[in-house]
């Protein structure tokens, strides 16, 4: 499946594009995988279960079933139309989200294409947690992203309004719709509850040689995840061929990581969890 021009104009001019239903019919092999994980994992945060006061955070693609969706035709196509055919795949996290999550960005990219694929597991409406989007607000050369990005975090102070108040497109889900969004589109998302199920697909373009060192850099930060690894032994396991092209650069770049997380060993109690 690759997107019509029509769909890629959509998503460059406002950040995010939407499939409602895309993966329907596996999403409830998903859920399964989901809180399979968690129970595997034993927790997010401090490494206890979810307990519905702080969000909790886990690497989710430990399962056959997860990593399959690497594979899948309909998320390939739409990653290699927005990113490229030899787009790579950064990782992605599940979490347990609990109440409102204030505006960001995820990244402030001006030069490499970052996306996020999310994936929200429970029906989710504008006043119950769903994602919300400013579209436009991606685009960081912009005056309007500029705007935002200096103002948003103080929405009171500035605009006299609350984030919940901040003009937004809704983006109500069902399990089974697919979300994207460029990771610099501000986000945020109001009256989710404390259990609210959701996992991610981050990807990127593939970085030009010369701006390799922008990739080392980011991949730095899996250091405070103690990370040794550029990806869970599932994802490498008899991973075809066509998976690995979404791979290989991040593995071929990841070398300095492991002396980082050991440094942090070293300073912090903890891993971080998200
Ligand atoms: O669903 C949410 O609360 C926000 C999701 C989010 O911020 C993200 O995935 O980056």
């Amino acid at each position: 499946m690759q997107l019509t021009q029509e769909q890629k104009n959509f998503f460059e001019t406002f950040g995010f594009i939407s499939f409602p239903g895309l993966l329907k019919d596996r999403i409830g092999q998903v859920i399964e995988d989901f809180e399979t994980t968690w129970k595997k994992v034993g927790g997010g945060h401090n490494g206890k279960p979810h307990d519905g006061k702080k969000r909790s955070c886990i690497g989710m693609y430990q399962t056959e079933g997860i990593v399959s969706l690497l594979d899948d035709p309909r998320l390939v196509g739409i990653a290699s139309s927005l990113l490229g055919a030899d787009y790579n795949f950064m990782g992605g996290d599940g979490n347990y989200y609990v109440g409102d999550t204030s505006w960001h960005s995820d990244g402030w990219h001006a030069k490499v294409m970052h996306i996020k694929i999310a994936f929200y597991l429970d029906p989710l409406t504008r006043d119950t947690g769903c994602l919300r989007v400013i579209p436009g607000s991606h685009r960081i050369n912009d005056g309007f992203a500029k705007d935002l990005q200096s103002h948003l975090g103080k929405s009171q102070e500035y605009y006299g309004k609350s984030g919940c108040e901040i003009p937004a497109i809704a983006l109500e889900t069902t399990p089974g719709d697919v979300l994207v969004f460029n990771h610099n589109t501000k986000h945020s998302a109001f009256g989710g509850g404390s259990w609210r199920r959701m996992f991610t697909m981050n990807l990127c373009e593939q970085y030009p040689q010369e701006n390799l060192q922008e990739l080392k850099d980011y991949l730095s930060g899996a250091a405070r995840f103690w990370a040794m690894e550029p990806y869970n032994s599932a994802v490498l396991k008899n991973a075809p061929a066509t998976r690995m092209r979404h791979l290989q650069q991040v593995i071929d770049n990841f070398g300095h990581v492991p002396a980082l997380s050991r440094k942090m060993m070293e300073t912090m109690a903890e891993p971080a969890r998200g």
